[in-house]
């Protein structure tokens, strides 16, 4: 049996062969996710039958490792390794996995606080066990509902204080079809299922209250049902790049005008950007910028302290994933008509490779927007104008968790600014009440009455990036510039100005900041000045930010402390990617963002990591319902004397082309 399994797996080894050749940041390919697989079924580490996979994804070489191999990336690549999480007796198993020689290089029980991503299997196998419990149907029936149109989903139930870890329980919820797809502002209230996910059984239910569901009317959204009257239409449009796109993809690195970067899937993180480097003419050379980034965490807390709803308090990206609920894109819809896709792989809970099609797209952006531009009219008997059209590169994917749609673009500019962008679209997560007006409503009901009988709940959205700058090397450091108003002396009929004073900020605790006042946020290598004697370096243009609201001592806000600010730098460790802990469903909050900051490490001159949360405080209108209108929110990080001069001065002007001219005509 044994030597059986090794020629098979030799086998494997062998067919894999082609993989040698790929980037050592590429996910792991469909072959390599049935190897590994193998390689932990074949160790008899844990019996086989029980073990259900949470989190298999690359275990990347360290940071010394890849940097070595991209300075002569003709020899060969490191050994590609795997990291998985599973779950087996109740326990979660971490194994590190060599996938050249089929050696399980580590493995233990994490015996922490905190559990693993939920798999989509065991959410399915979740949903379904209501529907043969007599209790529940019912339920349903003294409700007057066909159990035909009842739509089951799985909530996680965050953590109250619980000292010993009371099992891997989720609830599930219910909402009502009947006539609509629109489920989620169709909740069937009072009813809950507590699960236990590793005992795949109902460990408590309970049917609390009959509250009535909220009509369908009104909640549609398909195109193909709407009715008039429509809104104002206007005609078709699209982008045309008739010699095709400008970028080049490699396996999953591209490049693009001077940009030079990789893209991997995870099916935690999502969209994985590493390497992002950018050629600069003038030095003659690619200069590094990004190592990586990624969204790290997406924190949704509600605001409703009741029965069955105080415990919505979601780390989308730890317990549902964001490669996970990543959804296949379509093109001229989700991506313009010149993207190009690319497909993502994850295991399921058996382990098997799992094809997600269409998972990311890339595309040039043009939207008729300007790069830059002048009109000198000053010089008499002339008129200079100078423009430049702006066109980016944008890698889009979008993650759609139950009820909320999360549109994420990372764009790059010829200029050197990296963009990040998140849409937030979807349904709201509503309640049924018995209201109709809002003057019916006396006590506080946490939320907007948006339609009859429906109240969509107050709630925030904390989207983490972990964003691991190099600046021509690891070594950089953090500065803060302070915006000061100077009072004058009174030589000069000014009152005041403002002045930049820049401080090196030293240590973690004190680049734990609020982007809510002036402030100038700069990643810099402490080493490396322009000609002119600036700090080379990369600036933070902050994105929305949202103080958290809730009480620091408040649970949800424990486990999502890493809202506590929205900028934070930390030494980078290759373990310090999760913002909310690597274990984030039902975590105590002690392995975060907070918590490895308190060590208060230098970040001087070191290899560091900034951290940057977009938050939204979302109290919902009538407007974002049935469906939510995109809200945009989003940072960018921008050159800061990186370059000598505006790198993109020589850009030479677009010439007249032969592309289909698109006439302005009155009609
Ligand atoms: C493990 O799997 C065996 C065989 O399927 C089953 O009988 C047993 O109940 C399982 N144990 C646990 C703890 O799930
Ligand atoms: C297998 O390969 C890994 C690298 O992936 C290495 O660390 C380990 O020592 C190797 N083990 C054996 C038994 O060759
Ligand atoms: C957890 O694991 C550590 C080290 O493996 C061990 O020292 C500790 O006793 C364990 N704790 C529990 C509660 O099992
Ligand atoms: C006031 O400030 C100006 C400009 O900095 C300086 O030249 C001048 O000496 C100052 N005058 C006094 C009285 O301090
Ligand atoms: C890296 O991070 C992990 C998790 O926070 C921690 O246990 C470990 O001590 C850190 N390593 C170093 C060298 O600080
Ligand atoms: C647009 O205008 C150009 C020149 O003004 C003309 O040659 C072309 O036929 C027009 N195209 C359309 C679709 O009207
Ligand atoms: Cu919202």
């Amino acid at each position: 049996m044994a030597s059986t399994f090794t020629v098979f797996f030799s086998l494997l080894f062998l067919l894999s062969i082609p993989s040698i050749l790929s980037h050592p940041l590429d996910p792991l390919t469909p072959l390599e996710i049935k190897q590994v697989t193998k390689i932990i079924k074949g160790s008899r580490a844990v019996s086989l039958a029980n073990l259900t996979f949470q989190y298999v994804g690359l275990d990347e070489p360290s940071k010394s490792t890849i940097l070595s191999w991209l300075s002569n990336p003709t020899k060969e690549p490191p050994p590609r390794q795997a990291f998985v999480i599973a779950r087996a007796y109740e326990k979660s198993y971490e194994f590190v996995v060599s996938l050249s020689n089929g050696s399980i290089i580590s493995q233990h029980i994490y015996n922490g606080t905190g559990l693993p991503l939920l798999n989509l299997e065991e959410q399915s196998a979740a949903n379904d066990l209501a529907f043969k419990y007599p209790p529940f149907i019912k339920s349903i029936k003294k409700r007057g509902l066909d159990i035909k149109d009842v739509v089951p989903s799985v909530f996680t139930v965050g953590w109250y204080g619980e000292k010993s870890m009371s099992g891997r329980v989720v609830k599930v919820l219910f909402f009502y079809k009947g006539g609509t797809p629109n489920v989620w502002v169709r909740p069937i209230e009072g009813i809950a299922v507590l699960v236990d996910l590793d005992k795949m059984v109902i460990a408590k239910y309970s049917d609390s209250e009959v509250v009535p569901i909220p009509k369908a009317e009104g909640t549609e959204y398909r195109g193909s049902k709407m009715r008039p009257p429509f809104a104002a239409e206007t005609k078709p449009i699209t982008v045309v790049q008739p010699h095709g796109p400008s970028f080049k993809i490699n396996g999953h690195t591209i490049s693009w005008a001077d940009w030079n970067l990789h893209l991997a899937f995870d099916v935690r993180a999502g969209l994985v950007i590493s390497l992002a480097t950018i050629f600069d003419s003038i030095e003659d050379k690619h200069r590094q910028v990004l190592y990586k980034g990624h969204v790290s965490e997406l924190f949704v807390p509600y605001m409703d302290p009741t029965e069955e709803w105080y415990y919505r308090t979601f780390l989308d990206a730890g317990e549902f994933g964001l490669g996970l609920s990543a959804i296949s894109l379509q093109q001229h819809t989700d991506c313009p008509a010149n993207a190009i896709f690319m497909d993502g792989y994850h295991a399921n809970q058996d382990g098997e490779p799992v094809k997600l099609s269409n998972a990311f797209c890339v595309f040039e952006r043009y939207a008729g927007d300007i790069a830059w531009r002048h009109t000198e009219s000053a010089i008499s008997g002339e008129v200079i104008t100078e423009v430049r059209p702006g066109v980016s590169l944008v890698v889009r994917t979008v993650s759609t968790i139950g009820n909320y749609d999360y549109i994420m673009d990372w764009e790059f500019k010829k200029s050197g600014s990296i963009k990040f962008g998140v849409g937030l679209s979807g349904i709201l997560e509503a309640k049924a009440s018995t209201y109709t007006h809002k003057k019916q409503v006396k006590e506080d009901n946490y939320g907007t009455l948006v339609t009859k009988n429906t109240i969509a709940i107050n709630h925030d959205h904390y989207i983490t990036s972990y964003l691991d700058l190099d600046i021509d090397g690891e070594k950089n450091s953090f500065v803060k510039g302070k915006m000061k108003t100077m009072r004058t002396n009174g030589s000069t009929p000014r009152k005041s100005y403002w002045n930049m004073i820049r401080e090196l900020v030293k240590t973690e605790l004190d680049a734990r900041i609020w982007t809510d006042k002036p402030i100038e946020l700069l990643i810099v290598n402490p080493n490396k000045f322009t000609k002119m004697g600036n700090q080379v370096g990369y600036r933070l243009v902050p994105g929305s930010t949202a103080n958290p609201l809730l009480l620091e001592d408040d649970y949800p806000q424990i486990r999502g402390a890493f809202s506590n600010y929205n900028v934070w730098v930390t030494l980078y460790n290759r373990s310090e990617r999760w913002a909310g802990g690597l274990y984030a469903d039902r975590s105590h909050g002690d392995h975060t963002l907070f918590t490895w900051t308190n060590r208060n490490r230098d970040i001087d001159d070191k290899d560091i990591v900034l951290w940057h949360t977009i938050g939204f405080h979302h109290s919902p209108s009538q407007d974002e319902f049935p469906v939510m209108p995109t809200l945009n929110g989003g940072f960018e990080l921008r050159p800061s004397n990186f370059f000598e001069s505006n790198p993109i001065l020589n850009i030479r002007p677009p010439k007249p082309v032969d592309l289909p001219r698109c006439n302005a005509t009155t009609p």
